[in-house]
């Protein structure tokens, strides 16, 4: 399936003549994945032999997770590789402005500064902050990279923004954190399927096909939004909340289950502990007393209920609507109640997960990119844990950090001068982190702030110094989708001259900071056999897996402990990796959102995303896609809108109590009357995080992204811009391959 295919090109053009005959070239398929989201949809390349030159990209026509189809994001994708707009040389900060500067020169300087900080202030006054973009290998190599080449604890990437609550939820109640938990061909195969806080249909399009399925054999779908999302139209049921409220809904609808007897008792008993608990917790949560907190009326909360625990097979899915809160753990542990108390975890067709984001966003959390784990999902407190990795890398045990900041804590360490020299290689957090305005302040501010990218970020336009780093098609390596499923993203080009890997940099600058020798790989595929080691016995164990299986099945699952083991596509069956075997219930109580609309910022503000943009936008924004939608756009509903004198198409100035930013207006009918959303795809003055609360969860460190209170107000500006893209019939899905599947059927309008 990934193998070359080595065909000639005969044009009928060319042939009779001799010298387009001395022009026929070899043309090599290589067989890669997406680097946007999570599905990690495969492509095939086509490759002139001769020359190496991409001469086109599509969708593989038969890989079990894709079978043709691509998004938009997808098509856009190889754009990058030739981009004029890419670095092709170091830059060096000369008196207030970056510069070209030569490779060495460049590396020496980022050497010798670290070293200096080191030895004046210590290695914790280093830090690293990272991305789920990378692959595994990467972000195995940084991870040790940061404790053993800097020696730093403060390693941490942006997954903390993005699936950290969901993976302390799956951690507390299962016992290990896999996103889905099944394979995506379960999804097809559920009669009921409870779409919490996730727009699918523009975040992991490939995925509504999967949905489609289970809906044409008569699925029956709820989809959580407050607004009616395009996934939302695909469901039977649409449930408007209140922004944060998910968590009163997760426990109103099993209040409903218990009072009418659709819980699964036998399986509460088998497989689980701590239900009793639970059934307290839930008792208060009556029909009414929910509605009156997430907006959704008794009766259809009462008709959900049903619905899912009448299903023979139900799945119930999160995304990042739901999670981004500073109750986001507590928040997915509801639903993961849910899923338990109707016996569905485990079960084929049947369980809980959540939608991770990113190309490699479960790859990245699992092999040594957070601040408190090693490889393997291994915690950095555990002393066993500690002692394997140490003999893997060939050091003592003691030379490993311990726990280092978060995300957001390593950011604000930078504003208050803990922190004095950042490294940031995959993450744009000028753009992308909660209260921007103050991060980027924060990061203006270090002693030396290195960034490596293949566009100039608004964080590198921060740095001290920046070096061109490589994309996706450039450098071979694994990447672990959605569904737990480890794929090989093979090298397509060479990346352009005068551009370096990224793991050529790193080794680089471990040979400088004294620490060649535990970087020497001579491939990928040698970081891939370290971190397999390393890997070995922890709970995401990759150690029976190799690039030539992947190949032979089209992806392995991990946990995949053993040569002849064949990975694992579905967990849990027999039990959970938890001490007792059990899945553990926890009792979790509806909390209002950390701030609440007052008479000043009278209205909830969300942020999420738009089918053609990609995350902080560094890589979209370049790219002809964005000619479809140049600017970002408020979604605010008519009515709130003319109280507010705001018109379609006119610009729209939003103030929280962090700062402001302005947005051209689109007048929606379904969105809430009391919220608006806008897209994260943009920095600067159109930066959603200018306004965005940096709230914390007290267990994971997510950040508030999906609420705060905003006042919104006509501003100066012209009508010009790129104007209201407007939607294709049928959405967005008619991007994708059968046109045909896609139909709507939504029950429930927005309030
Ligand atoms: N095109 C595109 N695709 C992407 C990305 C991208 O940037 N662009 N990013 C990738 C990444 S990293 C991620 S993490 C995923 C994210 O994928 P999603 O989770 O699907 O994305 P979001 O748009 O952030 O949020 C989903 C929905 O949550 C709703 N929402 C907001 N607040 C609440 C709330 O309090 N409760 C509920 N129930 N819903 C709420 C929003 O209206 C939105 O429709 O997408 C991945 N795919
Ligand atoms: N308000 C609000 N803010 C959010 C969110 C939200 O929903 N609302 N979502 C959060 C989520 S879920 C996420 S995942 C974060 C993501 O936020 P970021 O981490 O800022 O996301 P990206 O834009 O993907 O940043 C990746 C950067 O690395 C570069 N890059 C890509 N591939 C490579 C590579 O292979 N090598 C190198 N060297 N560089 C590479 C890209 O050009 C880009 O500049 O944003 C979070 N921020
Ligand atoms: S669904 Fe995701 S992985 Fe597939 S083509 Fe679109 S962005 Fe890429
Ligand atoms: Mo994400």
């Amino acid at each position: 399936m990934y193998g070359e295919v080595l065909r000639t090109s005969a044009g009928a053009a060319e042939s009779g003549h001799k010298a387009t005959e001395r022009r026929r070239a070899v043309h090599r398929s290589i067989t890669t994945h997406c680097c946007f989201c999570a599905m990690g949809c495969a492509m095939t390349a086509t490759v002139d032999g001769e020359t190496g030159e991409v001469l086109g990209f599509k969708p593989h026509p038969a890989h079990p997770v894709n079978r043709g189809r691509q998004c938009m994001l997808g098509h856009a994708a190889p754009e990058q590789l030739r981009h004029r707009d890419r670095l092709l040389r170091p830059l060096i900060r000369h008196g207030g402005r970056l510069k070209p500067a030569a490779w060495e020169e460049a590396l020496d300087l980022v050497a010798r500064r670290w070293l200096d900080i080191r030895s004046e202030l210590g290695a914790q006054a280093l830090g690293v902050y990272s991305g789920g973009s990378l692959t595994t290998e990467k972000c195995y190599l940084l991870g040790k990279f940061a404790r053993v080449a800097m020696g730093t604890p403060n390693v941490d990437y942006n997954g903390r923004f993005c699936m950290s609550a969901a993976s302390a939820a799956l951690n507390m109640a299962f016992g290990v954190d896999r996103g889905l938990n099944m394979p995506l061909e379960d999804l097809a195969e559920a009669d009921c399927l409870v779409l919490v806080g996730t727009n699918a249909a523009e975040t992991l399009p490939v995925i509504m096909s999967y949905f489609q399925r289970a809906k044409n054999r008569g699925a029956r779908i709820i989809g959580v939004d407050l607004r009616l999302t395009w996934t939302a139209r695909l469901a039977d049921m649409h449930l408007p909340v209140r922004p944060g409220t998910d968590l009163a809904l997760a426990n109103g609808l099993l209040h409903v289950l218990v009072r009418e007897n659709l819980v699964d008792l036998p399986y509460i008993a088998a497989r689980t502990r701590g239900f009793e608990a639970v059934k307290e917790a839930v008792e208060p949560c009556t029909p009414a007393r929910v509605a009156a907190i997430t907006g959704v009326p008794e009766e259809d909360l009462v008709y959900a209920a049903r619905l899912l625990g009448r299903a023979e097979r139900a799945v119930i899915l999160t995304g990042r609507g739901c999670e981004q809160h500073s109750k986001g753990v507590e928040t997915v542990l509801a639903w993961i109640n849910l899923a338990l108390a109707t016996g569905r975890v485990g079960r084929p067709g049947s369980g809980f997960g959540t939608l991770t984001g990113q190309a490699n966003g479960q790859g990245g959390r699992e092999h040594g990119l957070k601040a408190d784990q090693l490889p393997g999902f291994r915690s950095i407190e555990d002393a066993a844990a500690r002692r394997h990795v140490a003999e893997v890398w060939g050091i003592p045990e003691a030379l490993i950090p311990g726990k280092g900041k978060s995300a957001y804590e390593l950011l604000a360490a930078c504003g208050s001068g803990e922190i004095r020299g950042l490294f940031v290689l995959g993450s744009n957090p000028a753009v992308s982190a909660p209260d921007a305005g103050n991060v980027r302040r924060w990061l203006g501010g270090l002693d030396f702030l290195v960034v490596v990218d293949p566009f100039l970020s608004e964080t590198a336009q921060l740095a001290d110094v920046v070096l061109p780093g490589s994309t996706w098609a450039e450098e071979e390596g694994t990447v672990t989708n959605l569904e737990g499923r480890v794929l090989l993203r093979r090298r397509v080009a060479d990346p352009p001259r005068g551009v370096r890997t990224d793991t050529e940099i790193l080794q680089a600058l471990a040979r400088r900071l004294g620490a060649g020798a535990h970087f020497f790989h001579r491939s990928t595929a040698e970081v891939f056999e370290e971190l397999r080691a390393a890997s070995r016995g922890g709970l995401a164990d990759y150690s029976g897996i190799s690039y030539s299986k992947i190949l032979l099945q089209s992806g392995v699952f991990w946990p995949c402990p053993g040569d002849d083991h064949p990975g694992t596509p579905r967990m849990f069956q027999d039990g959970f990796p938890t001490a007792d075997g059990r899945a553990a219930f926890h009792p979790v109580r509806y909390q209002p959102a950390a701030e609440q609309p007052e008479k000043a910022h009278p209205l909830h503000l969300t942020t999420g995303r738009v089918i053609f943009h990609y995350l902080s936008g560094n890589q979209t924004r370049r790219l002809k896609l964005a000619d479809k939608y140049p600017e970002p756009l408020v979604e605010i509903h008519p009515d709130t809108a003319r109280n507010l004198g705001l018109r379609e198409g006119r610009m729209a100035r939003l103030r929280s109590l962090r700062g402001e930013a302005l947005f051209r207006v689109k007048l929606s009918p379904h969105i809430r009357r009391d919220t608006v959303f806008v897209p994260i795809h943009w920095g600067g003055e159109e930066g959603a995080n200018n306004l965005t609360n940096p709230a914390l969860d007290p267990v994971c460190r997510m950040p508030e992204f999906k609420v705060c209170a905003v006042r919104a107000e006509p501003a100066a500006g012209s009508a010009a811009g790129g104007g209201i893209p407007s939607t294709p019939a049928g959405g967005w899905f008619a991007v994708l391959k059968s046109k045909r599947e896609m139909r709507t059927s939504c029950t429930s309008t927005v309030s």
